[in-house]
């Protein structure tokens, strides 16, 4: 079933990393003249594709590395164990399937389809995703699928959704040369979204603006570009966002015909507001009030403002409301739907953005569909071709529900795929006791050796980006077929072809018999009809032939036809037409420091590393660019706690201590620490596993974890081991 290898040396693809999704073009190995031959392992060269609308040529390091990356330790073949102290065996893809349907059989006949579970990925393409969420909302009657997206995007989708009505950004890539006023907060844009900011500075290096203002409590290469850095404390962002209603407010920055016409929930808001003085915004996020008297002053007098956020934001205890706050003043002061304006969340995973359209987290269904909504579980059935009622009408577990069921023992299978839980979790000790608990562990993965391999039973090989065909979606809602150039490693299959054949043997043949991906999309798309997220005018042929298109793009739309932006007519997709003002009071964080803990531990990305790094570390360029992950700290607290530069120390928080290597600097505010995310506990020496310190408590709306906030403590190394 996997997808033949395009015939041309060349091909053209979203890049497999960061929701920007720039478009890449791939030369095949010149050495050999036969990148497509099966024994081909020479390395495609990527570069940035000119043609392609959202990034028009440009590219980032990772990027342009890509092909580096591709064929070094794969998965080529199943691999089983009964028991995870056991070796591998390799086994057939046969034997696989009949342990899987075996296992399943008797889980639904023991326990039902509520002790099931799959844990998948914004690096799915839209048919994996939609393979994978029809077998087991649809032919097995769980809703347990859920996403690492729920660690990234999730209070953002809340976010959309509770204040505009729906979860579809409104803004694109042209707003970035429109806006006078760019909002950066909780965005390490120059390291994470790297050609969207290119783009930004290129405007200001022609001395065409747009003004700058970066919100994060580090100095980053992003802060480093704007005209305004506002350090404030970690998760004291909806009180920065507070204090600057409450300013625009003062300085007449409120758009009260846009409010009167087109906003909810005004009253309450301008109550919260009022209450926030720039003298309560300054004690709380610990900045000076001239500075946010200075943005309020550049919002009310652009005529565009754009806000970017990302984790910063997202990753918090009050995620969704930090969202809204963001939506809130955009609506007050009328900078949505017109170019140049808006509230615009960069996604961070390659198809964050496809992944909801599919339905790809517990709550969801696909076409920005709703489980609980029993009109929306009616119209799924009916397409997927399955008896009224087989879908369950309660919202499935998030994956941290997940980790709590094994903790539990309720649940006997739990599926990975391609995503690292045994990194990417918060309380990750707690998460690989949980795990161990678990009758039978799946992992589709691509790459040999992960942390998560070790937990598991059953592995998979998976192909991957390059190796199978299928759809992305980027943060502009632009959407991408990436071409298969490259035949996959030994028996390695697409994901998507997997969760078919698995639904071919559990006896859903008719559900689950597309030949190849082209089909899959097809029978998504058409479930998208009428619906925000309308792709239905949308084919693999068609991408193919006439390259990205924009959503909406419904059928009978002309190549090029999809639309830029949303809510240009100032109509939103809620019960009453308006968007909805949310007046959710500052909260701060769930762990806040004290006299035992009283650092804030906040961890992120660099520029050249990928997540777990199970591609990069392949890329000499980035490993020797990023050679070892540090503890970034103020040179006040380290003095405070004794510590030098150059050395060890350790951290220590409520859930476990790490040794980490310093880096001294006075680019971090003080009383706040940094550790990178990336190296796992494979990384043998440098392994530095932040998240075993980090806490899983919750957006209480998105069930998005706060991985940006914990409270932690230094010591030196020796009096730590005299302790
Ligand atoms: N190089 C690289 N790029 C990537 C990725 C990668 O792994 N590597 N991953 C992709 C993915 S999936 C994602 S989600 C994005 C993430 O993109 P970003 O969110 O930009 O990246 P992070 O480093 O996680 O966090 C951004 C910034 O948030 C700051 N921050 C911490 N706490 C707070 C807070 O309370 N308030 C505010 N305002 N800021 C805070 C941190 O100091 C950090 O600089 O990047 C994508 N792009
Ligand atoms: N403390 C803290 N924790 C965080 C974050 C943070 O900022 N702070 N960020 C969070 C965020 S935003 C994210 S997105 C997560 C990311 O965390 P993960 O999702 O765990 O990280 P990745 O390394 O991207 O994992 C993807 C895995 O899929 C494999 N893979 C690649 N392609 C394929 C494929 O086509 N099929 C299959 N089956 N496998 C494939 C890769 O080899 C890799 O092992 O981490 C989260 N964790
Ligand atoms: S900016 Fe993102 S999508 Fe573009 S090349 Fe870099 S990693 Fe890939
Ligand atoms: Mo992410």
């Amino acid at each position: 079933m996997a997808s033949a290898p395009a015939s041309s040396p060349t091909a053209r693809a979203q890049c497999p990393y960061c929701g920007v999704g720039c478009g890449l073009e791939l030369k095949a190995p010149a050495e050999s003249g036969r990148g497509n031959s099966p024994d081909a392992h020479g390395t495609w060269t990527a570069r940035g594709d000119r043609h392609h609308p959202s990034s028009l040529g440009q590219v980032c390091v990772k990027g342009a590395t890509v092909g580096e990356t591709l064929h070094h330790n794969r998965l080529t073949t199943p691999l089983w164990r009964a028991r995870t102290d056991q070796p591998f065996a390799a086994i057939s893809w046969e034997r696989a399937f009949s342990i899987l349907v075996e296992r399943i059989q008797a889980t639904l006949a023991r326990k039902g389809p509520q002790a099931l579970a799959i844990y998948g990925s914004g690096q799915f393409l839209c048919e994996d995703y939609y393979a994978a969420n029809k077998l087991l909302k649809g032919a097995l009657g769980s809703n347990n699928f859920d996403a690492n997206s729920r660690l990234c995007m999730s209070s953002a989708v809340a976010g959309y959704a509770r204040s505009l009505g729906s979860d579809g950004p409104p803004c694109c890539y042209d707003d970035l040369d429109l806006a006078e006023l760019v909002l950066l907060i909780g965005t390490n844009t120059a390291e994470c979204h790297p050609v969207l900011f290119q783009r930004l500075l290129k405007r200001r290096r022609k001395g065409e603006g747009p003004r700058l203002v970066v919100v994060d409590p580090r100095a980053t290469a992003t802060s480093d570009a704007a005209d305004l850095h506002l350090a404030i404390a970690p998760g004291t962002d909806l009180a920065l966002l507070c204090g600057l209603g409450h300013l625009l407010l003062e300085q007449g920055g409120v758009d009260q015909a846009f409010v009167a016409a087109h906003t909810e929930g005004f009253a309450e808001l301008e109550i919260l507001w009022r209450a926030w003085t720039p003298a309560r915004a300054e004690a709380v996020c610990g900045i000076a009030e001239a500075d946010l008297r200075q943005l309020a002053a550049w919002w009310c007098e652009a005529s565009a403002v754009l806000s970017l956020w990302s984790m910063g934001v997202n990753q918090s205890r009050e995620g969704t409301a930090t969202v809204a706050g963001i939506c809130n003043l955009h609506l007050v002061s009328g900078q949505i739907g017109k170019p140049g304006a808006g509230p615009f969340s960069l996604t961070g995973q390659p198809n964050a953005m496809g992944g909801r359209e599919v339905g790809g987290l517990a709550q969801l269904l696909p076409g920005y569909r709703a489980v609980a909504n029993p009109e929306h579980r009616a119209a799924v059935e009916r397409h997927w071709g399955f008896a009224a009622g087989s879908i369950d009408p309660e919202p499935g577990l998030a994956v941290w529900q997940q980790i709590e069921a094994m903790e539990r023992g309720e649940l006997d299978l739990w599926w990975v795929a391609a995503t690292n839980p045994l990194v990417s979790m918060p309380s990750l000790d707690r998460v690989r006791a949980a795990v161990a608990a678990c009758p039978l562990v799946v992992l589709s993965e691509a790459y040999a050796g992960t942390e998560t391999e070790a937990v598991a039973h059953l592995v998979l090989p998976a192909a991957q980006w390059s190796e199978k065909e299928g759809v992305m979606v980027n943060s502009e809602r632009r959407v991408t077929l990436c071409r298969a150039f490259r035949p996959p490693p030994g028996e390695a299959r697409p994901d998507w072809a997997i969760f078919a054949e698995l639904g071919h043997r559990l006896g859903f043949a008719e559900q689950f018999g597309w030949r190849d991906a082209g089909e899959v999309y097809a029978e998504f798309v058409a479930l998208t009809a009428g619906r925000m997220c309308d792709s239905s005018g949308l084919s693999h042929a068609l991408l193919a032939d006439h390259g990205p298109q924009q959503w909406p793009f419904s059928a009978g739309t002309e190549p090029g036809g999809g639309q830029a932006r949303l809510y240009t007519d100032h109509h939103f997709p809620t019960p009453s037409g308006r968007a909805r003002l949310w007046a959710d009071p500052p909260l701060g964080l769930a762990e806040p420091p004290d006299a035992e803990f009283p650092l804030v531990l906040t961890v992120g990305r660099v520029l050249g590393h990928w997540h777990t790094m199970t591609r990069t570390v392949h890329v000499a360029r980035v490993a020797k660019a990023h050679p070892e992950p540090l503890l970034e700290v103020h040179p006040h607290d380290a003095a405070r706690a004794g510590l030098v530069e150059g050395g060890e120390a350790q951290v220590r928080s409520r859930r476990g201590v790490l040794r980490v290597k310093l880096l001294l600097t006075e680019r971090i505010r003080p009383g706040t620490v940094f550790l990178p995310m990336h190296w796992g506990a494979s990384q043998g020496e440098l392994a530095c596993e932040a998240n075993r310190l980090m806490h899983e408590l919750a957006c209480p709306i998105s069930q998005q974890p706060e991985l940006k906030g914990a409270a932690v403590c230094l010591q030196p190394l020796a009096e730590a081991t005299a302790r």
